[in-house]
């Protein structure tokens, strides 16, 4: 089954928006298989992000994902990726439609709430920096048969 990384960022932590966010993955109907409350290294963050090392921007996304405690997730379901990117909204929350998560709790961009893996590759990638394969866990809910 596909699973995709999705992290609540510094700002939607101090905001109190865990509980939202997670609520709506699970409602959607995906499974978490791995959740935690965790500090970004600047090593992380820095491979973390390293498709943008050379954009103007990344010394301030670097400093902003290591200001305050993340809570990093594995999720998992049908389309759970794409899925998940729209859930979250465009990157620019001026940008992202009411509904979606950047949309209804965003203002700016360097502000936005949530990171969420973009292809399989990035997933694949992300899962890998964050988690070790035995904080993954793999079970099955009886109510997935009304939702598949
Ligand atoms: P996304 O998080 O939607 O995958 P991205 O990978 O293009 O977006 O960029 C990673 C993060 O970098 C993004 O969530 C916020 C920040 N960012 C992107 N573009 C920016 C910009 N023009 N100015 C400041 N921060 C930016
Ligand atoms: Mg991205």
């Amino acid at each position: 089954m596909e699973k995709t990384f999705l992290m609540v960022k510094p700002d939607g932590v101090q905001r109190n928006l865990i509980g939202e966010i997670v609520s709506r993955f699970e409602k959607k109907g995906f499974q978490l298989v791995g959740g935690k409350l965790m500090s970004i290294s600047q090593a992380l963050a820095e491979e973390h992000y390293g498709e943008h090392k050379e954009r103007p921007f990344f010394g301030e996304l670097v400093d902003f994902i290591t200001s305050g405690p993340v809570f990093a997730m594995v999720w998992e379901g049908e389309n759970v990726i794409a899925t998940a990117r729209q859930m979250m909204g465009s990157t620019n929350p001026k940008d992202a439609a009411p509904g979606t998560i950047r949309g209804d709790f965003g203002i700016t961009v360097g502000k936005n709430v949530i990171h969420g893996s973009d292809s399989p590759t990035s997933a694949e990638r992300e899962i890998g920096l964050f988690f070790k394969e035995e904080e993954l866990v793999e079970y099955s809910k009886l109510i997935n048969e009304w939702i598949n």
